[in-house]
């Protein structure tokens, strides 16, 4: 794939299907005068200043092809800094179609995935992290996930790590001062060149702010991708039931039949603003059926990539060795769920003195629920920061982070040691260029390509 240099590009950007409208983007070199050559109203078209709308036709052949609301953007004032438009028009399958046809045929190619944010970084309109945050923005699935793209989106991680980076560069200047000084005063292991790193208190408020990055990352990947919970427990423990209440929707068979559940099933449901994708899954028991053996084979491997395991207990059957033996197995990802209190309430010496947590609640009645939720984020989120400060939440800044604070501990560990600065100074350095890498200012063009393609195409 090869991104092209401001030729003219078009693409749907809103999903293919029936809709009332739907939005096709077009970027490029004279991307509104070619425009005008399939318009209605070429010169209200191609005279129109940028954000204005203009009213019109797309034209084939002087045939009619949809009646469409144009939104004109001038360079540099646009998404990708190059003249564009967005095309509102009918959002049916044939007229969306029609459309990218005559687009064709005025010289417009079709955009490849995040081609036109591509631009826009290449134009200087956005950074790296800004350029991920849209992306992150068109998944997110909770309102707290979108709350925090949009921080990164208004510049929030980019200004943390251009701060940092700027701090981490007055180290690397100071170090290289010092060192040219040297070369000239003192041979190169003479002892004011040893073991003192000018500014060291600079490159440890350097390397506390990257571990504050650093730890907001589990945070920041539950709120975009959010966290699987597997509801698991002995047949008829009412994990089915639990299913349906925390969904609030009739979606999984409820029976007092013992083994009820064979495939599972999953729904995304939001917890505290945590994305959740809940399965409920067949009851666990040496099954005598080969058909629910194998759901409970799936049920098995499915708490073994489980972020949380919800471990629902029969109340009226009490706690069996069979729970027992599950808890043990899973010592840090499981939450006990008493259910049935309504009809059997919860043992008050129920595993005294074991670290297992195990909530009474009713799938009944929902009592014990709001609990249940207090108990499922911190579990998920233990260890890592509050996400309300700038948080770092892709793959790629995340390895970037990692690489800046080695070199900044080596550099650390290397002046502890007592080594000369120009030891010292390749790391600094380093560090350096890893947090230019993460806004874009450094960034090789292999990197850049295999971040953009996994943007959707239009956008
Ligand atoms: N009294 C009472 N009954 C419940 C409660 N939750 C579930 N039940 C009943 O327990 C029985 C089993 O419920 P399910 O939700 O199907 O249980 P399950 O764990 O999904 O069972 P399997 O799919 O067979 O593994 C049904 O008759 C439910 O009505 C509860 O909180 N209180
Ligand atoms: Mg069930």
């Amino acid at each position: 794939m090869n991104y092209g240099d401001a030729d003219p590009i078009a693409a749907l950007a809103t999903p293919p299907g029936e809709s009332a409208l739907a939005v096709i983007r077009i970027s490029g070199n004279a991307a509104v005068t070619r425009l005008s050559d399939v318009f209605s109203r070429p010169k209200a078209l191609r005279e129109a200043p940028g954000n204005t709308v203009i009213y019109g036709w797309i034209l084939e052949d002087r045939r009619k092809i949809d009646e469409t609301l144009i939104s004109v953007y001038r360079a540099p004032r646009s998404y990708t800094g190059e003249d564009s438009a967005d095309i509102s028009c009918h959002g049916g399958i044939a007229a969306v179609r029609g459309v990218l046809r005559v687009l064709r045929t005025a010289g417009f190619r079709d955009a490849l995935p995040g081609e036109f944010t591509f631009r826009a970084f290449m134009n200087r309109k956005l950074d790296l992290t800004k350029a991920e945050s849209v992306m992150e923005l068109v998944s997110a699935k909770s309102d707290k996930g979108r709350e925090r793209a949009v921080g990164r989106l208004s510049g929030q991680l980019e200004q943390e790590i251009q701060g940092i980076k700027s701090l981490a560069t007055e180290v690397l200047a100071g170090a290289e001062l010092f060192l040219d000084y040297s070369e000239d005063e003192f041979s190169a292991d003479s002892d004011e060149a040893a073991g003192h790193l000018p500014q060291r208190s600079l490159a440890e408020a350097v390397l506390a702010r990257l571990d504050a990055l650093a730890a907001s990352y589990t945070m920041e990947r539950l709120y975009q991708a959010g966290a699987l919970a597997v509801l698991a427990g002995r047949p008829n423990a009412g994990k089915s039931s639990l299913f349906n209440l925390l969904l609030k929707e009739d979606r999984a068979i409820v029976a007092d039949k013992p083994g009820t559940t064979r495939d599972w099933i999953e729904a995304w449901i939001s917890l505290e603003g945590l994305p959740i994708r809940l399965a409920d899954t067949a009851g666990l028991r040496d099954a005598e059926d080969e058909i629910e053996r194998l759901g409970v084979d799936r049920t098995r491997s499915l708490a073994e990539e489980a972020d949380v395991i919800l471990y629902v207990i029969d109340g009226l059957q009490g706690f069996t060795p069979e729970d027992r033996a599950f808890f043990q197995e899973h010592p840090d990802r499981v939450i006990g769920i008493w259910n049935k209190i309504d009809a059997a309430p919860r043992p008050e010496n129920l595993c005294a003195g074991s670290p297992y947590k195990i909530l009474g609640v009713s799938a009944k009645t929902g009592a014990g629920i709001p609990e249940l939720s207090g108990a499922v984020i911190p579990l998920l989120t233990k260890s890592s920061s509050s996400a309300s400060g700038p948080g770092i939440a892709s793959e790629r800044q995340k390895v970037l982070l990692e690489k800046a604070r080695g070199c900044i501990r080596e550099a650390l560990a290397l002046a502890d040691q007592g080594q000369p600065l120009d030891v010292i100074a390749p790391a600094l350095r380093e560090a350096v260029n890893a947090l230019g890498e993460i806004t874009g200012e450094v960034s090789a063009p292999d990197i850049l390509e295999v971040m953009f393609r996994k943007f959707c195409v239009g956008k």
